[in-house]
């Protein structure tokens, strides 16, 4: 029998990590490319890597996207059926104080691939998905962004994954490449990096509760946000390069709730009460009730989340909600976990972390 291969750049990120799972469930060979780093970045992956029920199905290789040999070579050796273009500088607050690196890595990146594989001539065989974003829509032209909304990119970060969108949508008409774009809302999980915020919370309240750190700093608590989860969102990813031919995408919950929401359902889940007082750069949230016992380092009254204009950015995605109503048509596909299950999952594994590493 023969198996697919599938390549994934940014492996050893959050959507990478669920991906080489999800595709190994379903018999792909699966290679990864990983960066050169001066410490280890595979934390996300080596539980895989371990797997011998994974050997010689699963395979690691350096390379980075900005190093145009590296991905002819891997391409050309690997002759992947599907790549999935995950690598990118993806922290849009980043990117306003990395706007040069940003770009390069997120937009000539993607266009080094595409060429790679255009190169190796597998242009008529490798399948190629590119992860585009609702920061796309930025300043948002409809109440709900769907696949036929006007986007207006409004940080470093989102022009640079503009550009990929076009041209993987370029190289799709250029060259009758099997090129998507996959436009994906914001989705988390208990992998996602530790600097975005819904992961930040959810932390950093585990940190709080067991004394580590005494205060949560959060920049604009009322930007709306549609959150899903990374582990469902993937199979989307894959469904995109599964459809008959290749398009665009947009997956979303059709929900929408702000960071304050999102801060207020981590604290109902751990049973802790607190209230919201201040306006602007001075409003924080205390603590008005909590059980002692289970709780023994909180304090009645504790300021226990303050607002920072550190993070602030200079131009504001205000308001992001998608409607997902072509892929759930065509694709059939609908978002299997909600916000509160999503809290759950972030919060029980953040709570279980802090405590293993308190205790060393
Ligand atoms: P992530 O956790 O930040 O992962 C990014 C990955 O890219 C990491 O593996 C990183 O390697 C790698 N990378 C960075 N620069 C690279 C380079 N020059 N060459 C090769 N690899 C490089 O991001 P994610 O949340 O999984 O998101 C995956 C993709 O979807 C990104 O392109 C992101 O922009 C896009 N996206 C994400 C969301 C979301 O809500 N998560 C929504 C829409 C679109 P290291 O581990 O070494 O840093
Ligand atoms: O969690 P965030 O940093 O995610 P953001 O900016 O929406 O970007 C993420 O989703 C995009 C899809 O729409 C992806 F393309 C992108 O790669 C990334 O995965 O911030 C969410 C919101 C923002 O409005 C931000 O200003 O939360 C606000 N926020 C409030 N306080 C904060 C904080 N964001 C961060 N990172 N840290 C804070 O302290």
């Amino acid at each position: 029998m023969k198996f697919k291969k599938a390549l994934i750049t940014g492996i050893t990120g959050q959507d990478g990590s669920y991906l080489a799972e999800f595709l190994l469930k379903k018999k792909y060979i699966v290679h990864g490319i990983k960066r050169k780093s001066s410490s280890f970045n595979t934390s996300r992956i080596d539980h895989i890597y371990e797997n011998k029920t994974y050997n010689n199905k699963f395979f690691l290789h350096y390379g980075d996207l900005l190093d145009s040999n590296s991905l002819t070579n891997l391409i050309s050796k690997i002759q992947p059926d599907e790549i999935y273009n995950f690598a990118a500088q993806s922290h849009v607050g980043v990117s306003f104080q990395l706007p040069n690196y940003t770009s390069q890595v997120n937009s000539i990146g993607a266009l080094n691939l595409l060429h790679a594989i255009y190169d190796c001539g597998l242009a008529k065989k490798t399948k190629f998905y590119q992860a585009s974003t609702s920061e796309l829509y930025g300043e948002i032209q409809e109440t709900k962004q769907s696949e036929k909304t006007k986007f207006y990119p409004k940080s470093p970060y989102a022009t640079s994954k503009l550009f990929a969108y076009w041209i993987s949508k370029n190289y799709r008409e250029s060259y009758e490449m099997f090129a998507s774009n996959g436009i994906l809302f914001n989705h988390e999980s208990p992998r996602r990096g530790e600097t975005f915020v819904t992961r930040k919370i959810t932390l950093g309240l585990s940190k709080i509760v067991y004394g580590l750190e005494k205060c949560l700093y959060l920049g604009n608590l009322y930007s709306l946000r549609d959150w899903g989860h990374a582990r469902d969102y993937v199979e989307m990813c894959w469904k995109v390069l599964q459809y008959k031919k290749p398009d665009d995408f947009v997956i979303a919950t059709e929900k929408q709730y702000s960071v304050k929401f999102f801060v207020e359902q981590c604290f109902k889940y751990l049973d802790i009460k607190i209230k919201w007082q201040g306006k602007g750069l001075k409003e924080y949230a205390k603590i008005v009730h909590f059980d002692i016992k289970k709780y023994p380092l909180l304090k009645k009254n504790m300021k226990i989340v303050k607002i920072s204009k550190n993070y602030f950015r200079p131009n504001e995605v205000n308001n992001l909600i998608g409607n997902a109503n072509k892929a759930k048509r065509l694709l059939k596909w609908k978002p299997k976990i909600n916000i509160h299950q999503l809290i759950k999952e972030m919060m029980d594994t953040d709570l279980e972390l802090t405590r293993k590493s308190n205790l060393k």
